[in-house]
């Protein structure tokens, strides 16, 4: 599957290659306490199971922090799986990880559940946050409707990040900008969620559109 870069593009830093690292790895903000790195919360929101737990699952240099439960026979009237037939589990509360970004810039990221039934939970969620990350898939792209009218409403910077499925019709950018309406100045990703490269750059795109949409 691609992403906008290969993982060779960009040089980007050592300390974003690996995958979760030992717990006892310490970074070195936190152990030279004269530095303070920039720290900022970024909210993955979207859809169901369009995949805001990889997301966060493949950016997390620590374990992340999960809280999946079991998808029984009473969601099967509510939860579509026609897209993702695998899954089994579902996000009740939230994910949480975290990405250090060349040891000054950590960002901490807090998936969204994707049902309506959670949603009382993403006010507290997005609370403190420079900006989200509205996933969408384009088998199923009036899902992330929501998501887009909710950080419209409240005023965050947000960026699309289309999170292209094996199987699923291949389309660019101005594809689905145009499909959903999507403002010119909105960043729109085509990327991968099980791909740490695809996901920073992803991450990289609101950080800079934030700091580009926020006033001083
Ligand atoms: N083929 C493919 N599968 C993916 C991709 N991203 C996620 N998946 C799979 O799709 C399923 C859904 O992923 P999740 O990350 O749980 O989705 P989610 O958005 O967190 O789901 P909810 O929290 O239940 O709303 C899982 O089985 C993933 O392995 C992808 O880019 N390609
Ligand atoms: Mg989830």
């Amino acid at each position: 599957m691609d992403s906008v870069v290969s993982d060779a593009a960009r040089g980007v830093s050592p300390s974003v290659g690996a995958g979760p690292e030992p717990e006892g790895n310490l970074r070195s903000w936190q152990t030279q306490l004269a530095r303070a790195p920039v720290a900022t919360k970024i909210v993955i929101a979207g859809g169901f199971g369009v995949g805001k737990t990889t997301l966060v699952t493949a950016a997390s240099e620590i374990t992340p922090l999960q809280t999946e439960a079991l998808m029984t026979q009473a969601s099967e009237g509510t939860d579509d799986l026609t897209g993702t037939p695998e899954k089994l589990t579902t996000t009740v509360a939230m994910d949480y990880g975290r990405l250090t970004l060349d040891d000054d810039l950590v960002l901490y990221l807090f998936g969204t559940p994707g049902q309506q039934r959670f949603w009382f939970m993403w006010d507290d969620l997005v609370r403190g946050s420079i900006g989200a990350v509205v996933m969408a898939d384009t088998r199923r792209l009036k899902d992330c409707f929501p998501a887009l009218d909710y950080f419209e409403s409240c005023g965050l910077p947000y960026v699309v990040a289309v999170n292209h499925f094996d199987g699923s019709e291949r389309f660019g950018p101005e594809d689905v900008r145009e499909a959903l309406t999507i403002p010119a100045h909105i960043p729109v990703m085509i990327m991968d969620a099980r791909r740490r490269i695809s996901v920073i750059e992803t991450l990289l795109a609101l950080v800079g559109h934030a700091l580009d949409v926020t006033p001083e």
